[in-house]
Parts: C-alpha cells; structure tokens; sequence
C-alpha cells in the first residue's frame, strides 16, 4: 500500500482520490477551500455526480480518505485543478492554479515519489514548465522523482464508470516515469494502460476534445444550411449517421463546460498559424447562442409573444455544472437585446436567477425555450403547459418527445419553419 496525495477536490480530483481510496491505498485530498475539506470530512459533496457521496461515505467508513487543506508527504502526488482560459488574444491557458500546486508540494517531495498531472494542459507543459519547476528543488526527473502527464477522459454524469473503465494513457517525461505512472493507475483501472510521451499525452488530450467540438461545428452549420435551404437537418444527420463511416455529433445551442470550449484553444495558442479549421469552429459554436436568440425573436415575432421560459441553464443534460454554458449566454443575449419577460427553470442547478417551481415558470409564458437536455425535459405535461398563454416550444436539444402533444414544436431540424411562418404572417 502506498500513501496518495490528490491536490484538487472538483469534478475529477475528487473521484480519482475515491477511487484510489476505494482500491485500498492511503488517500489525502488536498483542496484550498476549507469549506469543501470540511464538508468531504463530514461525509457531504460538494458537487453533483452520481454514485460519488455512496463511495465517499464507503471510504470514510474504511479510513482510506480523508480531505485536508495542507498537503503532506507522499509516495505519489496527483494533481488535477483548473487550467481555464487568459483573456489574451488566443486563449491561452492560464497556470496559475497548476503551478500553485505544483509549489505547495515541492517541499514535500522526497526521492523515489511520483508526480502526476492530471490537469489538462498545453502541449510541452510537462516538460517545459513542470519539470524545470521540480528541478530547481534539487532532483533530477526520471531519477529521483517520476513526473507523468495522465489526462483525464471521463465524461461527466458517468465519471467513476469511466475512471474505472476508460483507457488511460500515460505519458512520462521518461519511459520509467510512465512506467511508474502505469503501475500507479494500475490500481484501480480495468481499461488499456497505453504508454506515451509526456507531450504526445497532452496533445492526444487536447485533441480528443477538439476532434468532437469540429464535429459538433459540423452539425451547428450543418443548422444554418437547413434553415437556408429549408432541409430538415436533424433527418439529414439520422441518415448520414447510418453510414458505416460516418458520426455526425448533434447540432445545439453552442459547446459548453469546462473541455471542449476551452482546450481546443491550447492547441491554437501554442500553434497559431497551423490551426485554420480548429479556430473556426470554435467561432461557429461560440455564435451558436446570437444564432438561437435571433431565432427565438423571429419566433416571438410572429406569436406577437412576452414571456419566455427558458428550460435549462446546465451546460449538458443530468448535470448541475453551468461553466461556459451556452444557455448562459443565451439567456445573457435575450437579456441585453429584448425587452422579454424571461424565466428560467433548471432542475438541477442552484443559483439565485431561477425559479425554483415549474408551474411558476411556465405562468403566462409564450414559448418554452430547451437549451439543456435534462432527463425532466423529455417528458413535459400537458398539465404543464396548462399554465402558458400561448403553447410554443423551442427545442435547440432535440429533447422533448412531442408527437403527442398539444405544444407547437420547433426544433434545428425544421427551425426554416420560423421565417416561412413569418412570410405568411
Ligand atoms: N454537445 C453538442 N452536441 C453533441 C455532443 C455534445 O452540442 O453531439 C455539447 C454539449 O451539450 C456540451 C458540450 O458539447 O455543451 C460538451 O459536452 P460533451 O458531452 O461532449 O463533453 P464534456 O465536456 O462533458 O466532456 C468531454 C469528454 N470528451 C470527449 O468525449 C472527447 C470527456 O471524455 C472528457 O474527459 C472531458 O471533455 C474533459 O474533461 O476533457
């Protein structure tokens, strides 16, 4: 049994180290916030994702884990805090909090151990930033301290699933260092071990989000042609997709969260000039809400509507997590530029913009707006839309299932259906 040190409790730090206690090794969390230390003690998580509070209160039974503001001494250290944005010209990643972390171990480390980042990362980061970092305490990397660049791959809303299953790979700064890295994983993890470079390890990382955010660009343009050229495109991708060869990703109102709208401009900031389609898909899925807001005034336009209901503020469905959302920016939009009333309705997020009742979100509303494919959106009642004024329901999710409802329905499939409709007003 080794002793772990995970540095970060969020959305992966936190069931890595579970994971780890879970397979029997000695795990300290470390996070700056007390509270979330204080909380992960007393057997309370601090975010939403299934099965994670079962095991935290499994391994704070055991005595594997528990949570500190202070990191100690380790055998192995890992590492998985934020890398968000700069606001610069490319985007690029911000280190502060790696290299916080990075710092609040060095006095910690001792020969022999080994340090794993987990946080997605540029490419050469590793190496050209880490390791330097861990040198200057006096060790040589690959001889006294492994260092290892293991990126997380999980998807949220099935993350321990994933931990366990999903292939890794592990990048060491040297083929020992990997090796260390596989052992480490090893542990717990069912799925492949591949081992790699430290560098090809982030770049692989970055691309994998990047190779879905060009695709899911694919099916937001995709949205733009269809409502051009009157085409259902939703009947268009189903088809296409019956190809062998082919996975078009599903059209929506923009790429959120905290991977695919951020990483791909890492590999952009690092290589400017040789990144044309990357950045432009970017663009495409970053305009996708001034397209859906555009599109819901066309509609409110021809209801001659005053209140709209916005389902949804989560970045994806099941999921309390609102970062980069793009219904945020929707609603932000519809703010600024109209003079609508709006309520927002959002089953699993906590903030203060929402209304915490269904009915009361619905009263008097014109159009219900899905901007997040929640579970709860599938079904919604006729009881439900009871409460509108007016029954119109904009799906940018394709969620709700409507064949036998009472609701006008729109989705991207058929969204040209607004402007003819505006014709014909
Ligand atoms: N989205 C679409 N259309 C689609 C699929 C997704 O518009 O067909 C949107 C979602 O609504 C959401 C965004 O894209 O706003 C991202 O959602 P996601 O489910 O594709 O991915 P994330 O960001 O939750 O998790 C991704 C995953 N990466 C890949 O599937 C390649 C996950 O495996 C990574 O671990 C994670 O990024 C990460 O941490 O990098």
């Amino acid at each position: 049994m080794s002793k772990l040190m995970t540095i970060g409790l969020g959305y992966i730090g936190l069931p890595t180290a579970l994971s780890f206690a879970k397979s029997g090794e000695e795990v300290v969390g470390v996070d700056i916030s007390s509270e979330i230390v204080s909380q992960l003690n007393q057997g309370i998580v601090h975010l939403e994702e299934p099965g994670v509070a079962e095991l935290l209160a499994e391994v704070l039974a055991d005595g594997t884990f528990r949570a500190s503001t202070t990191p100690e001494q380790a055998d192995v250290f890992i590492i998985s805090v934020p890398t968000p944005n700069q606001n610069d010209k490319y985007h690029s990643c911000d280190f502060q909090y790696v290299d916080q972390a990075v710092q609040s171990i060095l006095p910690f480390l001792q020969k022999g151990n080994t340090v794993i980042i987990e946080s997605t990362i540029p490419p050469k980061t590793t190496v050209n930033r880490i390791q330097p970092m861990i040198e200057s305490y006096g060790f040589v990397v690959g001889e006294d301290i492994y260092l290892v660049h293991c990126p997380e791959r999980v998807l949220p809303g099935k993350i321990l699933w994933e931990l366990r299953r999903n292939n890794r790979i592990i990048g060491g700064v040297t083929k020992r260092c990997a090796e260390k890295g596989k052992e480490i994983y090893g542990k717990f993890v069912e799925g492949e071990l591949i081992l790699a470079g430290a560098s090809e390890a982030e770049l692989s990382k970055l691309m994998e989000n990047t190779y879905r955010d060009i695709n899911i660009a694919i099916a937001n343009e995709l949205v733009k042609v269809g409502d051009d050229l009157e085409i259902d495109v939703l009947k268009v991708i189903e088809m296409a997709n019956k190809h062998p060869r082919v996975h078009i990703h599903q059209p929506g109102p923009g790429v959120g969260g905290h991977c695919l709208a951020v990483d791909p401009y890492f590999v952009v900031a690092a290589s400017p000039e040789n990144t044309e389609l990357i950045q432009t898909a970017r663009a495409i899925n970053s305009n996708m809400p001034t397209f859906i807001v555009q599109k819901t005034k066309q509609l409110m336009d021809n209801i001659c509507g005053k209140k709209i209901t916005i389902f949804g503020l989560a970045y994806k469905g099941n999921i309390d997590d609102i970062r980069e959302s793009p219904a945020i920016e929707v609603l932000r939009l519809l703010k600024e530029t109209t003079n609508y009333e709006i309520s927002v309705y959002d089953p699993h997020v906590q903030i203060d913009q929402l209304t915490q009742n269904k009915s009361d979100a619905l009263r008097n509303s014109d159009l219900v707006l899905i901007l997040t494919d929640h579970a709860e959106f599938k079904q919604i009642t006729e009881a439900d839309f009871s409460h509108m004024k007016q029954r119109y329901l904009l799906d940018t999710k394709q969620v709700y299932e409507h064949s036998n409802s009472s609701v006008h329905y729109y989705s991207l499939g058929d969204i040209s259906r607004i402007k003819q409709e505006k014709l014909s007003v």
